[in-house]
């Protein structure tokens, strides 16, 4: 029987397990990365496993997240990430050279290598073919010293692509139709492959925002196939020997296959508040806006870059719209200067930011108070924007454009002829912005450094067989790790700081539960379906855990989220009957029995002490899960491992 591309690579790095969906399989991970907001944890977890240098054939620190130093917070972890990087053998990319993934695609991605990242966009690098997951700090820790990566095998969808983009239709609109068809969490414990004569129509930075927005459908990861296109932008970027062809064999087969014609796409926006809130531009035409922001992970290349300059040229933006533009790397920037298309930007209104995260974390840019912001971004959540009642819709970098200059939601297609674009045949590189680790040799005396804001892993739990804790909180469907642990200019230079960022924990929905879960003592959190959707970061669990969170009961987890959790110890567990979930309310007394046997069976009785009820609950734990709860969660695992 044929293989799929992803079974291919994962065939190539499989450590222990079969490709059956459903069973645990162990990757080997050639390449890792880490950005700042999750990196402070996840060197700080390298430290606790006691690795000296990384076992990867290669491994990046970006810095790009956290660039607004309102303090010294900030910059005492990006020294502590600097230092550490040079001394573990691990690549720093300084502040200014761009954002992780853009930047991982222009220098270091290649085809049919595994790739895991502390971010949730880390499949980004599907779009040249990797075969790349977003996963916990501590998974990437392992990983960089040499652990294999595992997880459930996935199912295998295909999107099946014929026709061709008509003007103004976008690589961003072609993600927004599969987030309508598949939702927020059609994605989740599959891989997305694109494939079908439709491909060939689209270049790598187009194939890129593609595999960026799998991670809002809750993929385990997407991939394109490596092909002509991709080798022809390796070697733009001088890489062209990084270049291999990889194909799905004809025969491959699929779990399922979606089609899409891209000729019958239009231009089309994310309401508010989730990335499947999608609705053509057309209906939303001549809603007033007051921001419009260009950029991120999604859309940021030279590509996008450019015809958003195409558009502004000779043109004003409207006085009511404040406009951000925010290159993604170091390489974009410097080539839009040069050929002047930068000087079209700010000379129609717009401002620039630096080559990094900015508004799509809240850092900085925060719209008016009930302000409708146009974003090119990849997620719409509730308050991320760092404005509470703000309205972002997700669009592409056409639509945010034409919006710009009229001050209204524009359908892109009323501006008459797509504007001529010239993408260059060779891309400027300057690897300046990266720096090499020490050697073995020079790193042997040289310190990390560590600044006061580092504060070290929350205390751990190994497993009791029973737990007696109040239901502190209930949540709805869809909670994002946004809810559990905002991001934004004000919270996250405390990521290396559990105890100052548990103040703000679950924020968004109940500003008084980190007072009530900490004078709970103990506490269970209960969630509907896609509970954790979103991010990577670790400290959705860290936070919890330290406000002391024994368990999470939901009616599904996304997959990261899950993996996070029981890293931390937290018993993950969902409904056998999912209406039971309506009978929970908050402030139950409850008690969660025979844990010690139930991990194993996967069966736990919930009983509400107050309401005098019974529930039971599944525990979907692969036995080297089980291991992990077991141990009070994976560095405590690790350490008594290492004790014996
Ligand atoms: C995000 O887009 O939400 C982030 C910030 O990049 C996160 C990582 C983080 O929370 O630091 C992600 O996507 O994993
Ligand atoms: Fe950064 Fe936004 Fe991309 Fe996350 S989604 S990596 S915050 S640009």
């Amino acid at each position: 029987m044929g293989q799929t591309i992803a079974q291919k690579i994962i065939a190539a790095h499989l450590v222990s397990g079969e490709m059956i969906p459903g069973s645990e399989i162990s990757l080997h991970i050639d390449r890792t990365l880490t950005q700042d907001a999750t990196g402070t944890m996840a060197y700080i977890e390298f430290e606790a496993i006691g690795v000296d240098r990384v076992k990867t054939e290669l491994s990046v620190a970006y810095i790009d997240h956290n660039t607004l130093q309102s303090g010294f917070m900030n910059a005492d972890d990006h020294r502590f990430i600097r230092t550490a990087a040079a001394k573990y053998g691990i690549h720093y990319s300084r502040p200014g050279n761009g954002i992780c993934h853009q930047v991982n695609l222009e220098r270091f991605g290649v085809p049919g290598k595994t790739l895991i990242g502390s971010d949730s966009h880390t499949p980004t690098a599907g779009g040249i073919g990797m075969l790349a997951f977003g996963a916990g700090g501590l998974d990437v820790a392992v990983a960089m010293g040499g652990g294999a990566y595992s997880m459930i095998m996935p199912r295998m969808y295909r999107v099946n692509l014929t026709g061709k983009l008509s003007p103004w239709v976008t690589a961003k609109d072609v993600s927004l139709e599969i987030l309508r068809i598949l939702s927020v969490k059609g994605g989740v414990g599959n891989i997305i492959e694109w494939g079908g004569e439709g491909v060939k129509t689209l270049s790598v930075p187009e194939r890129a925002t593609i595999t960026n927005m799998g991670a809002e459908l809750g993929a385990t990861t997407s991939i394109f196939p490596s092909d002509e296109i991709t080798r022809k932008f390796l070697a733009a970027q001088g890489r062209e020997s990084d270049y291999t062809p990889i194909f799905a064999d004809p025969d491959a087969v699929y779990d399922r296959v979606i089609d899409i014609d891209l000729s019958t796409l239009e231009p089309m926006a994310a309401c508010p508040h989730s990335p499947d809130n999608v609705k053509p531009i057309s209906e939303l035409a001549g809603t007033p806006v007051s921001q419009v922001c260009v950029g991120s992970c999604t859309n940021s290349s030279l590509a996008d870059m450019l015809s958003v300059a195409a558009i502004l040229k000779g043109r004003q933006i409207a006085p009511s719209v404040g406009m951000s533009v925010s290159p993604g790397s170091k390489q974009v920037l410097s080539m839009l200067s040069s050929c002047g298309a930068l000087t079209d930007m700010i000379g129609a209104g717009a401002r620039l930011l630096e080559c990094a995260c900015g508004p799509c974390i809240g850092m900085g840019f925060s719209p008016e108070s009930a302000g409708v912001s146009l974003r090119t971004f990849n997620r719409n959540f509730e308050g991320r924007s760092g404005t509470r009642d703000a309205k972002v819709y997700l669009v592409s970098p056409q639509v945010a454009a034409a919006s710009a200059i009229t001050g209204f939601i524009t359908d892109p297609r009323t501006l008459g002829d797509y504007p001529q674009i010239n993408m260059p045949e060779i891309f400027t590189v300057d690897d300046s912005g990266v720096i090499p680790p020490l050697s073995p040799e020079e790193a042997k005396n040289f310190e990390v450094v560590r600044g006061p804001n580092i504060k070290g892993y929350p205390a751990t739990y190994p497993l009791t067989d029973e737990i007696d804790a109040e239901l502190t909180l209930k949540v709805g469907d869809n909670i994002t790790t946004d809810h559990i642990m905002p991001a934004g200019a004000a919270i996250l230079p405390y990521r290396s700081n559990i105890p100052k960022m548990s103040e703000f924990c679950f924020n968004v929905c109940d500003p008084a539960f980190p007072e009530r879960a900490k004078k709970a003592g103990k506490s269970i959190v209960v969630g509907g379906s896609n509970y954790g959707q979103g991010s990577s970061r670790e400290h959705a669990a860290l936070v919890p855990l330290y406000l002391g969170v024994r368990a999470v009961v939901a009616k599904s987890f996304a997959r990261i989220h899950k993996d996070n959790l029981v890293n931390a110890g937290i018993l993950p567990l969902t409904f056998a009957d999912a209406a039971d979930y309506d009978a929970l309310d908050q402030g139950d007394e409850l008690t969660l029995t025979g844990l010690n046997e139930g991990i194993v069976t996967g069966k736990v009785t919930l009983k509400d002490k107050t309401k005098n009820i019974e529930a039971e609950l599944v525990c979907e734990l692969s036995a080297r899960q089980q291991q992990i709860i077991k141990a009070g969660g994976l560095l405590a695992l690790t350490g008594s491992r290492k004790a014996n």
